[in-house]
C-alpha cells in the first residue's frame, strides 16, 4: 500500500505550491512520488497531478447545469467525489506501488474535504498506518496567540475527524520575521505569557483554558516551512520519512 500524505488546511493556507515545492524538493533527494490533486475547481495547479479529480468531476459543468454558485457547486462536486471513490483509489494504488510516497493536495475549503463525507471515504480507503495529514498552519493567521490557539483547535479537530497521525506545518515563514517564527514555536511549549500579555476579558479566560489542550500537543512536530524559499523542506520531508520510515531510497 503506498504512503499516503495528505496536506490540509484553511483555503489559501499553501496545500498547493507546498505540494508543487515538496514535489520538486522530493523528486532531487531521489524520491519517487506520486501527486493528487482533490481540488475540483482549481483553474491552474503548479505541478504535475498524476492522478486529478477534475478527470472525474467537471466543476464548471456542474455550475451550468444546476445553475449552482460557486460554493454549492463546490458542495455538490465533493460530495460527487463519492461516487468515484473506486477510480480515484485505483488510480493512486495502481501509480503509488512504484512510489514511495503520495502527495495529496485537499480542496481550497477544507471543511468540505475534512467534514463530508467523501473525505473520510477517500482517507478510510487507505491503512491508517501508511497514512498522515500534514495540516497546514498559515503564518498570516497564526503570528498572534489568538490566531495560533484558534488554528491549532482547527488541527486537532480534522485530527479526531478523520483520526490520523497528523504533524502541524507553520507554512509562508518568509512572511514573518525569524523572532515571528519563534514566538510561534515557544507558544506550543508555554501560550500562557502571550495570552496574558495579548488577551483581555473572556476571551483570555476561555484562552487559558484552551492553552492546556495546546500544551499538551507537545508530541506533535510543529514545522516551519517556506514552500518559496524552500526553508523547512528538509524538516518536512525528514519528519513524513520517519513517520513512514522510508527506505533509505529518499529518507534524508
Ligand atoms: N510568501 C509566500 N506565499 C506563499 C507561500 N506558499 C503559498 N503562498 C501564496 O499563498 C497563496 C495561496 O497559496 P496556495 O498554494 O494556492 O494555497 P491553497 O491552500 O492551495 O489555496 P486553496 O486551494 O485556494 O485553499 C498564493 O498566493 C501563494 O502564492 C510561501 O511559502 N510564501
Ligand atoms: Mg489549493
Amino acid at each position: 500500500m503506498p504512503n499516503m500524505c495528505y496536506l490540509v488546511g484553511t483555503a489559501g493556507s499553501g496545500k498547493t505550491i507546498l505540494t508543487s515545492s515538496l514535489q520538486t524538493y522530493l523528486i532531487t533527494k531521489g524520491a519517487s512520488l506520486t501527486t493528487v490533486n482533490l481540488d475540483p475547481a482549481v483553474k491552474h495547479i503548479p505541478y504535475q497531478a498524476d492522478v486529478d479529480i477534475r478527470d472525474y468531476i467537471d466543476y464548471d459543468q456542474l455550475i451550468d447545469e444546476h445553475n449552482l454558485g460557486p460554493n454549492g457547486a463546490m458542495i455538490a462536486a465533493v460530495d460527487l467525489v463519492a461516487d468515484h471513490i473506486n477510480d480515484l483509489r485505483d488510480d493512486i494504488e495502481e501509480l503509488g506501488e512504484s512510489s514511495s510516497l503520495v502527495l495529496v493536495d485537499t480542496p481550497g475549503q477544507m471543511e468540505l474535504f475534512a467534514y463530508r463525507r467523501s473525505g473520510t471515504e477517500i482517507t478510510s480507503s487507505f491503512p491508517l498506518d501508511t497514512s498522515f495529514i500534514a495540516f497546514l498552519f498559515d503564518s498570516t493567521l497564526v503570528s498572534h496567540i489568538g490566531g495560533f490557539l484558534s488554528v491549532s483547535l482547527l488541527a486537532t479537530s480534522v485530527q479526531l475527524r478523520l483520526n490520523l497521525p497528523i504533524a502541524h506545518v507553520i507554512t509562508k515563514i518568509d512572511l514573518l520575521k525569524p523572532h515571528q517564527v519563534e514566538d510561534v514555536l515557544a507558544w506550543r511549549e508555554n501560550p500562557y505569557d502571550a495570552i496574558e500579555e495579548d488577551l483581555i476579558g473572556m476571551t483570555r479566560e476561555f484562552s487559558l483554558q484552551v492553552g492546556q489542550i495546546i500544551e499538551g500537543l507537545g508530541q506533535i512536530p510543529l514545522i516551519p516551512v517556506s514552500a518559496l524559499s524552500g526553508e523547512g523542506l528538509e524538516l518536512l520531508s525528514a519528519q513524513i520519512s520517519r513517520v513512514f520510515e522510508a527506505g533509505e531510497d529518499w529518507s534524508i
